[in-house]
């Protein structure tokens, strides 16, 4: 698979794009529905920072210019999808790169009607006729709203008071079920992702800093093609890994500490999210061992229960109680498993939830509730599974001993009609991590030392 193109679509991956626009459009039937894309980014000075386009812009349209806006009207007799882009300009391509342009654009990204940005204030009025309802997008950052809302609110639909609704909550609604497209993205970024912290286990031993490890996980994320980091990386070594947040990555590990990292990157703007623990000296003290154990077990049962039809509020539960029941049985809980769970005394160890959408954002979009009753599981869903335990180095009334141990197993996970599949190929095993940290050869160490 090669990396995306900003300026070029395969065939493919322009019959999944006309695809998405059906489905949107069955969901807005009568409606006509405005899409802008993510504002260009410039930095303080007015260089240009990263840019990322949005993602349910890009998801509908596979445009990555800035700005152009997407409109759908799919009651019209000649052209159901618009897009407005900016017109090529020789000054902008100089500094910033090719553009698509107008025409190009309606090849490439496959839309009825291509036309430039200049035009919308112009057309948009007269398409107002072919349809009762709107749909825009309401945060107020949007600066297309400003210049929209008076085209809006001087149509006879607004005069006859047509409803307005949130277009991001249709668009979300169907990110939630990948298609194969989406699917492979995710099973190369998690492929590459492994990859990296499958080198940053080889790689690390005690003495480094955490931000060696994290260059090289993203040396190797970058090297094999990804563009972008699907969130910034959590390079944690031994109580740092209580912080659930940390991503200073700026201390020294020590002898005996276990490393964990949370880190992952995008293909195609698809993102991976994976967590691996392991003893950088390569081996697990024996606390070290049994709560890594109990986590994994947690997790492993947890990913056999996905299947459509389960909650994820019950396999909260299921993992929340195999953990509390471990936590009893090594005596930092002193207490019954129903006591436990009642007072819900694992959350202390457990802080964070099971799970979440995954897709093109980390956290991705998709109600997780509708109508205030929680949603099942469906194939073509993508759930992370990253179970949990820290023990906090002040933490009260539990021996000294598993003080400052903080583990999280993060995987990724595609729900199918049979069940689910694990789009992770990372090692988790003890012995697997065992065997594997601290094996790079000194060359390479080498390369990443003052
Ligand atoms: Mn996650």
């Amino acid at each position: 698979m090669k990396p995306e193109s900003r300026i070029q679509l395969s065939a493919a991956h322009r019959e999944v794009l006309q695809r998405r626009r059906s489905a949107f459009m069955d969901a807005i039937s009568n409606g006509i529905a405005f899409l802008p894309s993510a504002k260009p980014n410039l930095g303080p000075a007015g260089d240009r920072a990263t840019f990322r386009q949005d993602s349910d812009f890009l998801y509908l349209t596979g445009c990555q210019e800035t700005p152009s806006l997407a409109v759908f009207i799919p009651q019209h007799p000649q052209h159901r999808t618009v897009l407005f882009v900016r017109e090529r300009d020789s000054f902008s391509e100089l500094w910033n790169g090719p553009m698509l342009g107008v025409a190009d654009a309606r090849d490439t990204l496959g839309f009825d009607l291509v036309l430039p940005l200049s035009e919308f204030e112009k057309k948009i009025p007269e398409w107002m006729a072919f349809a009762d309802t709107i749909y825009w997008d309401t945060s107020p950052e949007q600066e297309f709203y400003e210049q929209l809302r008076p085209l809006l609110q001087g149509s006879r639909l607004r005069r006859n008071g047509a409803e307005i609704l949130n277009v991001r909550d249709v668009v979300h609604e169907l990110r939630l079920f990948k298609d194969e497209l989406e699917i492979e993205s995710l099973r190369v970024a998690n492929a590459i992702a492994s990859r990296a912290h499958e080198m940053a286990m080889r790689f690390v031993q005690p003495g480094d800093y955490e931000y060696q490890v994290q260059a090289v996980l993203e040396a190797v994320m970058r090297g094999a093609g990804s563009t972008q980091l699907g969130y910034p990386s959590i390079v944690a070594g031994g109580a740092n890994a209580c912080c659930l947040h940390y991503n200073l990555n700026s201390c020294q590990i020590a002898q005996g500490e276990l490393l964990l990292i949370d880190a992952g990157c995008e293909w195609s703007f698809y993102t991976a999210d994976i967590t691996r623990t392991f003893p950088v000296s390569g081996r697990f003290s024996s606390e070290q061992k049994e709560l890594y154990e109990l986590v994994l077990l947690s997790q492993q049962k947890s990913i056999e229960s996905i299947r459509p039809g389960a909650k994820l509020s019950e396999l909260n539960d299921f993992a929340g109680r195999i953990l509390a029941d471990g936590l009893i049985q090594l005596g930092i809980l002193q207490c019954s498993l129903d006591e436990a769970l009642e007072k819900k005394k694992h959350k202390d160890f457990f802080p964070h939830s099971l799970g979440h959408w995954l897709g093109l954002d980390v956290h991705d979009v998709g109600r997780y509730r509708i109508k205030n009753i929680e949603r099942t599981l469906e194939p073509g869903m993508c759930v992370t599974i990253e179970p949990g335990l820290y023990v906090q180095p002040s933490q009260a009334n539990v021996d000294a001993r598993w003080h400052g141990i903080g583990i999280r197993i993060e995987d990724n996970i595609l729900v199918t009609a049979q069940g689910s599949v694990n789009l992770t190929p990372c090692v988790k095993g003890v012995d697997e991590l065992q065997s594997i940290v601290g094996t790079c050869s000194q060359e390479i160490r080498g390369l990443f030392r003052p």
